[in-house]
């Protein structure tokens, strides 16, 4: 085989050849799917005439091609693995073409696959190539009418994007279906689902007063989990109106979902498809992060309506211009349907400890990348979260009507286009007449920018100086001294010595007590005047932009800022940066083998957090949670993989211990009798008193378990049950934890959604024994390893949230997960790339884990390997 090649960004060319109308015909099977296609196709006007007619196809077997009803010999076609080459074709001509394909052997779930008992489709990046000859790229945009042809009986139900025009009976007990999508759309967006699947069904009046048919079609046994998505589906539908201006376009709006699928949802024209763990829900078996994840995704997908579908990229390195913005629109929209300062906190949580990880990592890459190999490998963190990020500064830097003007005029003007990253930010930069040059550097630049800030107070001119200087760390591909600084607005206020806001004079002007400046160049010193005392800064407030700010603060500082800033989330991060200080204390103390104390100061933070009323639970129940080990190794120069463990534990030991009668009555207070909904009020009354149980169990006492143990078996939603037997099932107390996970396990056979986090839970656990546990499920009935949402919740969980035991000292965690790699590779590339990221992580662990690392992913490289795998291993042992 030959090694796989990159593409680059500066090589695009349009396509020679366009396409304006297709017509598809599916002739289902399991082993043997006839797919009939007739494209109308013409030269590309910028294209010179006589141009070979490039063709992508995968895994299809040709069984007839023609061109204007002329049947093609073989020597006027080239075929390889992955190409149809005409090397004449008329300007304009109609090609039909016929292929045999296998749905039942597709094990990578790109294309036309079978999942439980139905057919459906997954066509973005590429997998339109694996069901039909066709130039499938994003700026070939072509009207597609769809006939679906099944057994009546095994496939009752047929659909495909757009509107249903024609069905009827066939011999032989089969039937069909007729589709057509008025709307020219590339092939990624292309969408079939056939099976037994039954429906709920809804309606939307629009701002203009059409009316939408909203469908959300499900195996029968589901039909109990839609109506929480088919609510969120309103939501969205109405916010994007209010929000955007953005109102649907077709009459009828259906989901599916399925139980294979390799991420979370897919945005077809008209035809969502859904992973069923994106999708399905209610309070027996979904807990409050599902509830809220449901919402965002179905969201997430609605919004692609416009920001996606109607606007399209031209290319895939152009993938951060609809999933960056429509990332910001799902954030936007949760925050505004829920509590804004929790939202914003859960995703900044998200970015600084995954997407840094990734821009720190081998994997490192623009959000706009200039080449990849696989482009199945840069659906990441870092296009999709700090591109959203991205989006959110154009919004500080405009102002929401500017940039709301700046969002029409994008939407308006490339209506029915593939368009690029410029599109987008040229119209914001029209739109709110600012010089956008250097800000486009955000796209091309890889890595997580830092900003070093000092402060300097002169008591005599009442002046306090600011200096911040901005750095960009190397990155594979992008050493350090070629990263330029980056245009970003900084949102800041001065606090004095009792917490009071200070008002902002900058250049003689008032800016109240919260003000954005703004960065541009390496180093900027802003000068603010009138300041009475030495403040407290409070810096990059609401996370203003995706960086990493350092200021010396001492505890006593961060301690006045968790206390007293008018920022919500400032508050917060005070509270992480003064318990991240403590954590470090006590890994030095370990390390040095010295005893670990309770740092005073995040007592007192904490018991002032306890002592006071907030009339922001959902933020109090943040402000109680330790960083994660994820973030605190993000934060270290050399990771300690037990010493972090060791002393999150001893942290949180020593807080239970020391506010145990205040946890306790927290913990009672937020007891709510009212029956369950997923509202954010009682999403936060729960969240509160499970914070409260954790603390209590780290105590070990007996007393704490006992509380875990009974809220298990009240058994009053899942949201409740599912914390206490964690913590059960985390702790040294066998004689509680294991029947309550033998009960649960039992109890929930029948579904598979909640046997994942059955999976979870156990594999996550903290003592050393898991690693057979992890190898005895991978045994069980309820897992595949074909499935998934199997392979995430009990390997994906492994690698990435039990630190201390996949980063065993015997190298056994890191050969289970390679093992399992090794198996993927051949069965779901785009699956195996992923679940491989924890192992390519080694860069800052000691020496030891480090060989061991590498030595997995040197027997994974001397596999026959998918180009998913070969780019990711190839860059990580590079
Ligand atoms: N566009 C989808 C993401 C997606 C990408 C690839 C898929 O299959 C390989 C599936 C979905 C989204 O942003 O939701
Ligand atoms: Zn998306």
């Amino acid at each position: 085989m030959a090694e796989p090649q990159a593409i680059h960004l500066k090589d695009y060319l349009p396509p020679a050849y366009l396409v304006d109308d297709v017509a598809l015909k599916f002739d289902l099977d399991d082993h043997a799917t006839r797919v009939s296609a007739r494209l109308k196709m013409r030269r590309h006007p910028q294209r010179e005439a006589g141009l070979p007619l490039e063709l992508f196809g995968t895994a299809l077997r040709l069984t007839h091609i023609a061109i204007e009803g002329q049947p093609l010999d073989e020597d006027e076609y080239r075929l390889d693995a992955e190409r149809l080459v005409i090397a004449k074709v008329p300007e304009r001509f109609e090609l039909t073409t016929e292929v045999i394909i296998d749905p039942a052997a597709n094990t990578a779930l790109e294309g036309l696959y079978r999942s439980s008992s139905m057919f459906c489709t997954q066509c973005e990046p590429e997998g339109f190539r694996r069901i039909t000859y066709y130039p499938d790229r994003p700026d070939v945009m072509a009207t597609f009418t769809t006939t679906v042809i099944g057994d009546r009986e095994r496939l009752p139900v047929l659909l495909s994007n757009g509107n249903p025009t024609e069905s009827g009976e066939l011999p032989n007990g089969r039937h069909f279906v007729t589709w057509r999508d008025p709307f020219p759309k590339p092939s990624y967006l292309f969408a079939l689902v056939a099976g037994a699947l039954e429906k709920v069904e809804d309606h939307f009046t629009t701002v203009s007063g059409r009316q939408v048919t909203l469908q959300i079609w499900v195996e029968r046994e589901n039909l109990d989990k839609t109506e929480f998505a088919m609510g969120a589906l309103k939501r969205a539908m109405k916010w994007d109106e209010e929000a955007y201006g953005r109102e649907y376009d077709l009459d009828l709006f259906m989901i599916v979902a399925v139980n294979d699928f390799n991420m979370g949802a897919m945005e077809n024209k008209g035809l969502n498809i859904f992973n069923s763990s994106a999708v399905l829900a209610n309070p027996a078996t979904t807990v409050d992060a599902n509830f809220q994840r449901v919402e965002g995704i179905v969201a997430h997908e609605y919004f692609h309506n416009w920001s996606g579908n109607r606007v399209t990229c031209r290319d895939w390195f152009q993938l951060a211009l609809k999933e960056g913005f429509t990332v910001f629109r799902d954030q936007s929209f949760s925050a505004d349907v829920n509590s804004a300062p929790v939202k914003r906190i859960e995703d900044v949580s998200v970015l600084r400890t995954m997407q840094f990880a990734e821009d720190a990592g081998p994997t490192a890459h623009p959000v706009r990348p200039e080449s990849f190999i696989e482009i199945s490998n840069f659906y990441t963190l870092t296009v999709y979260e700090k591109g959203a990020e991205i989006v959110r500064m154009l919004r500080q830097l405009l102002g929401a009507e500017r940039f709301r003007t700046g969002a029409d005029l994008y939407f308006s003007r490339f209506d029915g286009q593939a368009v690029r990253v410029e599109d987008f930010v040229s119209s914001m930069s029209e739109a709110g007449d600012v010089d956008l040059t250097r800000f486009m550097r955000w796209y091309a630049q890889a890595g997580t920018p830092v900003l070093d800030v000092e402060g300097e107070y002169d008591a005599k001119a009442q002046v306090y100086r600011l200096k911040v200087r901005q750095h960009t760390p190397a990155t594979p591909g992008q050493p350090a001294e070629r990263k330029l600084p980056l245009h970003l607005p900084l949102r800041l206020g001065l606090l004095d010595a009792g917490g009071a806001a200070i008002p902002l004079w900058l250049d003689g002007e008032s800016r109240g007590t919260d003000t954005v400046v703004e960065l541009f160049e390496a180093e900027h010193e802003f000068r603010f005047e009138r300041v009475p005392s030495a403040p407290v800064p409070s810096l990059l407030r609401g996370f203003s932009a995706p960086v990493k700010l350092r200021f010396p603060y001492d505890r006593e500082q961060l301690a006045l800022l968790v206390k007293y800033d008018e920022d919500g989330f400032n508050r917060w991060d005070a509270g992480q940066r003064l318990a991240l200080a403590a954590i470090e204390e006590v890994m030095l103390a370990l390390q040095a083998g010295a005893e670990p104390r309770l740092d005073p100061t995040l007592l007192d933070v904490f018991t002032h957090l306890l002592d006071t009323p907030s009339d922001d639970l959902a933020v109090l129940a943040e402000m109680l949670k330790l960083p994660s080990e994820a973030y605190i190794a993000g934060e270290q120069e050399a990771i300690d993989i037990d010493a972090i463990h060791q002393a999150r534990r001893f942290v949180t030991r020593a807080l239970g211990e020391a506010l145990e009668p205040r946890f306790r009555a927290l913990f009672e207070a937020n007891q709510s009798e009212a029956p369950y909904a997923p509202s954010f009020e009682q999403i936060a009354q729960r969240s509160l008193r499970n914070v409260a149980l954790g603390y209590l169990c780290a105590t070990g006492g007996e007393k704490a378990l006992h509380l875990a143990q009974h809220q298990f078996e009240q058994d009053r939603n899942m949201t409740d049950v599912r914390a206490a037997l964690t913590l059960l099932a985390h702790s040294d107390a066998h004689q509680l934890g294991d029947p309550a996970v033998k009960a649960f396990g039992e109890r929930w056979a029948h579904d598979p959604l909640v046997m994942d986090q059955w999976f979870a839970i156990q594999v996550t656990r903290p003592q050393p024994d898991v690693l057979d546990r992890v190898r005895f499920l991978m045994r069980h009935p309820a897992f595949s390893i074909k499935n998934p949402n199997k392979v995430r919740a009990l390997i994906g969980a492994f690698a990435n949230l039990n630190r201390v035991n996949f980063h065993r000292l015997d190298g056994e965690g890191y050969r289970l997960v390679a093992d399992v790699v090794i198996e993927l590779n051949r069965l779901n590339p785009d699956i195996a790339a992923r679940i491989v990221t924890p192992l390519t992580r080694f860069q800052r662990l000691d020496a030891k884990r480090q060989s061991l690392m590498r030595a997995e992913l040197e027997r994974i490289r001397r596999e026959p390997l998918s180009r998913n795998l070969f780019e990711v291993i190839e860059k990580a042992l590079a």
